[in-house]
């Protein structure tokens, strides 16, 4: 059955990247996502240092309450085994807290300069949370094992992708096509692990409608 669409899904974050792959990863929502361009002034509180997944339960329960929109939240990152799991839950501001994603894979080049090929290893880790507001959100996490390269490969994703060698591709995430990217990357695990749940959460809110139901 086909039907109205009502409302949205926010997904909150402000990284046009995620916000990207998240639509493209959720195509049942179709253009009914938005993200928090949609609100400028809308302060999220700051992220700790610990978890992924308490970073993902923090954005999407403050994203909720404060707009009323069933929401989205993804935290994620790169943990390097030869650094310990860094930068992990500091990926955005490894460089610096407005460094960017340039200063950010310059300074892991610089640190693993001296180290050898097999001793690169490294996983991307996504935490998917998602909630209505005034409802503990849930929570999936899943990763993505590869290595970091010494020189950036291709010019297709965001953040490290550059430089992150994935092995059964024999190419950088830099070099897949963004179809390729989303077959396998630790968002869309974590997202095809939670899609039950975010459907669910979108069938039982009144406010709102799917299509093609
Ligand atoms: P929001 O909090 O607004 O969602 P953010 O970029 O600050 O945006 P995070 O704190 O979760 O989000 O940090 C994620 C960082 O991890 C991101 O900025 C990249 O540097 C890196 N990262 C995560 N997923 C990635 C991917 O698929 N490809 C490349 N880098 C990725």
């Amino acid at each position: 059955m086909s039907r109205t669409r009502a409302v949205a899904l926010l997904v909150a974050t402000r990284n046009p990247g995620k916000l990207r792959e998240i639509r493209t990863l959720l195509p049942e929502c179709g253009g009914d996502i938005i993200g928090l361009d949609a609100y400028p002034g809308l302060v999220l509180p700051p992220e700790a240092d610990t978890t992924f997944v308490e970073n993902a339960v923090m954005k999407v329960s403050a994203a909720a309450r404060l707009t009323g929109l069933p929401a989205v939240a993804d935290d994620s990152g790169l943990e390097v085994d030869v650094l310990g799991g860094y930068p992990g839950v500091r990926s955005a501001i490894f460089a610096g807290e407005h460094a960017g994603d340039g200063a950010n894979n310059q300074l892991l080049l610089d640190l693993l300069m001296d180290v050898p090929d097999e001793r690169r290893t490294a996983r991307f880790v996504c935490a998917i949370a998602w909630g209505k507001p005034g409802q503990q959100p849930k929570v999936t996490v899943a990763y993505c094992h590869g290595r970091v390269l010494r020189v950036p490969r291709g010019t297709h994703g965001f953040g490290y992708d550059p430089l992150f060698y994935y092995p059964p591709a024999g190419l950088t995430f830099g070099e897949l096509s963004p179809a390729a990217k989303n077959a396998v990357s630790h968002r869309a695990l974590a997202l095809q692990a939670a899609r039950p749940g975010i459907m669910g959460m979108l069938d039982d809110n009144p406010g709102v409608v799917r299509e093609n139901r």
